[in-house]
């Protein structure tokens, strides 16, 4: 988290712990909305047995302040200061479609564990995504803001599936001096990192998704957004 976030965060987190509402905030915290994305029908996608495409499109935040469908009463979420993707983390998506990602991530980074691994991109077409437009197959693993994990084992109810991209951080120095004022578009002012890729979704099923860089406090980085459902992790359901 970069300074000016965490100086915005502790002052709200300041305010809602004065105000004692903390618990109860959590124990009415929402389940995280269904995003339905919708098939497209197409002709050539490239894939044998593959003739739909859709987009999903993801944002990442140092903070969980631009979710709306978090905000109470108050206009606040129960964890402002918590790292999150949006617009929700519950999405639905159809089945055997070619579905194009983009994450356009707004934080910052650190050094992620297991560099060789989880600073690859692993289970999308091609083997590679694109960052700001550049093709890569990996990123600098001291950099990392987040990933963007699918995974399941195969069951008796559903094939596996999985797919993981690294997911590049915003420099300190622009998030430190953002070069623009906060606006609808921007939330922060500071550019984003816009990560691009495409892969198969595979038959119905329920498939867990998260980030896997621990950039969520407390045990180790693996707390609070970590472990509670709607910030760093989800479920896509294929259809
Ligand atoms: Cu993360």
């Amino acid at each position: 988290m970069n300074p000016v976030a965490g100086a915005l965060t502790a002052v709200v987190l300041g305010g809602v712990v004065v105000g004692g509402t903390v618990l109860a905030f959590h124990s009415t915290s929402p389940k995280p909305p269904l995003m339905v994305v919708d098939g497209v029908a197409a002709s050539a996608t490239g894939i044998p047995g593959v003739t739909k495409t859709a987009e999903l499109k993801l944002e990442s935040y140092p903070d969980s302040a631009p979710i709306t469908w978090r905000r109470t009463n108050d206009g606040v979420g129960p964890h402002p200061g918590w790292v999150s993707y949006g617009p929700t983390t519950n999405i639905q998506l159809p089945a055997n479609t070619l579905v194009t990602v983009t994450i356009t991530n707004y934080d910052g980074g650190e050094p992620i564990p297991n560099p060789g691994y989880l600073a690859s991109v692993h289970g999308t077409v091609g083997g590679d995504m694109t960052i700001d437009g550049e093709k890569a197959t990996s990123i600098d693993p001291s950099h990392v803001g987040h990933t963007f994990t699918i995974h399941n084992y195969p069951s008796d109810t559903q094939e596996s599936l999985y797919v993981s991209v690294p997911i590049p951080a915003v420099p300190d120095d622009l998030m430190e001096n953002p070069p623009a004022e906060p606006s609808a578009s921007n939330p922060y002012g500071w550019p984003p990192k816009v990560v691009k890729f495409q892969f198969v979704t595979k038959g119905p099923g329920e498939y867990a998704w998260n980030c896997e860089f621990p950039c969520g406090g407390n045990y180790a980085g693996m707390g609070e957004a970590m472990s509670s459902y709607g910030y760093m992790s989800g479920v896509i359901h294929v259809v």
